[in-house]
């Protein structure tokens, strides 16, 4: 059997975080690797459906996926995690947790982009102030000063971004 590990997808809302997380766990399910994908559809709806967006939920948000994450790693399964994850601090904490096995891809979409595709349409309720806390508009993203790899969504297409994320796990 292959080992554990935890791909972690980092970014703004609408960056492309749950695409490429798809986008590689498809790959690897043809490669015969038993994944499991965590995302705020699957988790703030059950695990976390007490919390909500600010600071103090949010760690404890990305704590208890962090602690998820790492159960899954150690029964050897490859976790993809797609989580705004705004703070320096928690990712360090993320790190520390998991060990080697974590990978952090930061997905460095720019905002101005992020607000053009709007797919949800929260950047405009966001800045209509009907979300407050909404990261990138009235709190912060914190950019990573050390990610594993920075994936460029709008000059490179998801298939190129998945091929080198496989390529940087699976030289
Ligand atoms: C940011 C919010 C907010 C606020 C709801 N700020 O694009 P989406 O919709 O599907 O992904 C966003 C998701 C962010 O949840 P995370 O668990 O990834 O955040 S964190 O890591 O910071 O805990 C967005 C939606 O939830 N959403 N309100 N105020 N995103």
């Amino acid at each position: 059997g292959h080992k554990g590990a935890c791909l972690w997808f980092e970014g703004l809302s609408g960056a492309g975080k749950s695409t490429l997380a798809n986008g590689v766990e498809s790959e690897l399910f043809k490669k015969g690797v038993k994944t499991f994908s965590l995302d705020g559809d699957n988790v703030r709806r059950g695990l976390n459906s007490d919390l909500g967006f600010s600071e103090s939920d949010r760690i404890e948000n990305l704590r208890r996926i962090g602690e998820v994450a790492k159960l899954m790693c150690d029964a050897g399964l490859v976790v993809t995690a797609a989580f705004i994850s705004p703070y320096k601090k928690d990712r360090h904490l993320l790190r520390n947790l998991i060990g080697s096995s974590f990978f952090e891809f930061f997905v460095d979409t720019p905002l101005n982009v992020c607000e053009q595709r709007d797919v949800k349409g929260l950047y405009k309720r966001a800045r209509a102030g009907e979300i407050k806390n909404f990261t990138g508009i009235d709190v912060p993203f914190e950019r990573p000063d050390n990610p594993d790899m920075i994936i460029n969504t709008v000059n490179q297409s998801i298939d190129q971004s998945v091929s080198l994320i496989l390529d940087f796990i699976w030289p």
